[in-house]
């Protein structure tokens, strides 16, 4: 898994509008009402901890602060911990804190501490990115493609399979494959005999992860995955809608999920 840096979470709630933007011309919904409709919940009166963690590569400038303007931005109170680690979840307990988000460099959570539900950043940024790829309203196909079934992937993945979608998937990991056909019952995408999909989730850290051959004219491509799986002359030539956003997304995902 690739750690964000700080300069991606520059300038984060204009990425946010602009994604918005696509994302309400290509579903009909913005990003809260999908949210709403996943989860079933609406932004109440909840408070939101954020703990700083220190641990493995430790602090990441912008990440913190980040998490404070997408808890308010989405209706909620929201406050960081002045110590970080333990001292910090204390403090966030102790100042009234409903709900904890924190994230070492192996799992972000959402937790609840009054409903006791937890939630994980990969497994809600699965979820709600195939989420947004599957309500494409400029098709009828009820294909999509699900390239990486890293946790994030295999997560979205599921997600889509559960909904009824046909799931064609593809990752250069064997074990990962054939886990998602077995468990899943996904069917395996040939780049030797390509298909062209309207509705594609990426979940890779590469680059250039989408070819033409996968993709038809006018697509919904939605992606967590930095870099950008597309490379910029495919966006114009093929007129696709292009959802990706560093963080705003899946922690919108993580704060309804818990809620
Ligand atoms: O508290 C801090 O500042 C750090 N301990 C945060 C570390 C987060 C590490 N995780 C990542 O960089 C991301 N892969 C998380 C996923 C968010 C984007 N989808
Ligand atoms: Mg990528």
């Amino acid at each position: 898994m690739a750690l964000l840096t700080p300069e991606d979470l520059e300038d984060l709630l204009n990425k946010l509008n602009m994604n918005n933007n696509i994302i309400k011309e290509a579903t009909g919904m913005d990003i809260a009402q999908i949210c709403e409709a996943v989860y079933g919940t609406t932004p109440d009166s909840r408070k939101v901890g954020i703990v700083p963690i220190t641990s493995g590569n430790g602090i990441i400038g912008n990440f913190s602060s980040s998490l404070l303007a997408i808890t308010e931005y989405f209706g909620l109170e929201g406050f960081i911990t002045e110590h970080p680690d333990i001292t910090g979840y204390h403090q966030a307990v102790a100042n009234g804190a409903d709900i904890i988000l924190m994230a070492d460099d192996h799992i972000f959570v959402a937790h609840n501490l009054r409903n006791g539900k937890i939630a994980t950043n990969h497994v809600c940024t699965g979820v709600i990115y195939s989420e947004i790829a599957s309500r494409y309203k400029h098709t009828d196909s009820k294909d999509v493609l699900v390239i990486g079934l890293g946790r994030v992937g295999y997560a979205g993945a599921s997600h889509l399979v559960e909904k009824g979608f046909n799931v064609y998937a593809c990752d250069p990991n064997t074990d990962f494959m054939n886990k998602a056909i077995e468990e899943l019952g996904v069917k395996a995408f040939d780049i030797e005999s390509p298909r062209k999909f309207s509705m594609v989730f990426e979940a890779t850290p590469n680059a250039n992860t989408i070819s033409e051959g996968m993709i038809a004219e006018r697509c919904l491509v939605s992606t967590p995955g930095i870099p950008c799986a597309l490379p910029d002359e495919l966006v114009e030539k093929y007129d696709i809608d292009l959802v990706m956003e560093p963080l705003v997304i899946g922690v919108a995902a993580m704060l309804y999920s818990v809620l």
